[in-house]
């Protein structure tokens, strides 16, 4: 099973206005410049376009303010796909649209019931696993339904170290090659995923946190602008994958604890 092949669909949801009140870990030195942050995501969702066949956009809803980091609201495996039950109860109301968008796609719609909480930040799917990150948003009863509604997976869950999100600090480059923050979280966390993995696999590491956070679209793959050692290894990684390399900045979204992952929900071509 390939997970980074190519894509027929993205779903992305643009800034609400009150995105000045998405969750804030920690609150910023410098506040957030909602023009900006706009500006990044347009960005953003203008090379999904380019790369993407198909890009839907789902209007943006006032009520929640963090509703742009669409990928918390659902996991998407071939056709299936499992509604989250997002961690934080303010967000909880994002999935309703998104489950609407998929079940007009035709996919077939599964939901995760309380006492579950998942965040889609917490999922890192490699070949015919998938990885789900034990965080202050997703728990162990999320991965037991996700068991249950995805028989055909190897589900195995992760404690997050670290971060926000499973994906706060690794994601991956392809099916058997994963990404890592060069830290202790990042470390162990990797180990754990490769050990599952069976062997088969191997880790990039990178210095910051943030830049372990990429996007594969087709045979690009969009990172982090900014942090220009992280870049340096991840160059020298796409040349050897055969791989394209596009750099976003997304600084006024990393205030919010966004990443290049949360941004999108991606649909691979079946
Ligand atoms: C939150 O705290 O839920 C949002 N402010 C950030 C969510 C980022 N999601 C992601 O990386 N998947």
């Amino acid at each position: 099973m390939t997970i980074y092949g190519p894509l027929s669909t993205a779903l992305v949801r643009p800034l609400p206005r009150s995105f000045l009140n998405a969750l804030k870990k920690y609150a910023p030195s410098v506040p957030i410049d909602w023009k900006f942050a706009h500006e990044q995501h347009e960005a953003y969702t203008e090379v999904v376009r380019q790369l993407v066949p198909s890009v839907m956009v789902v209007p943006a809803d006032e009520a929640f303010p963090d509703c742009c980091f669409i990928e918390d609201t659902a996991v998407v495996s071939g056709r299936d796909v499992v509604i989250s039950r997002i961690g934080a109860e303010s967000r909880r109301g994002e999935s309703e649209a998104i489950a609407e968008v998929f079940q007009k796609l035709g996919s077939t719609v599964h939901r995760l019931h309380a006492p579950a909480t998942l965040d889609g930040g917490d999922v890192l799917q490699m070949k015919e696993h998938i990885f789900i990150g034990l965080s202050e948003r997703t728990n162990q009863a999320a991965v037991d339904q996700m068991i249950q509604l995805l028989p055909d997976r190897k589900i195995t869950p992760v404690s997050v170290q670290d971060g926000l999100h499973l994906k706060s600090v690794l994601s991956a480059l392809a099916d058997d090659v994963l990404l890592a923050a060069d830290n202790a979280a990042g470390r162990a966390m990797a180990a754990e995923i490769l050990d599952a993995l069976g062997g088969d696999a191997r880790c990039v590491f990178v210095p910051d946190s943030i830049a372990a956070n990429v996007v594969r679209l087709g045979s690009t793959v969009l990172i982090q602008a900014g942090f220009p050692a992280s870049e340096a290894i991840l160059r020298e990684v796409a040349q050897e994958l055969n791989l394209s390399l596009m750099t976003l900045p997304m600084s006024e979204l990393i205030k919010a604890d966004g990443a290049l992952t949360c941004c999108s929900l991606l649909v691979p071509a079946l």
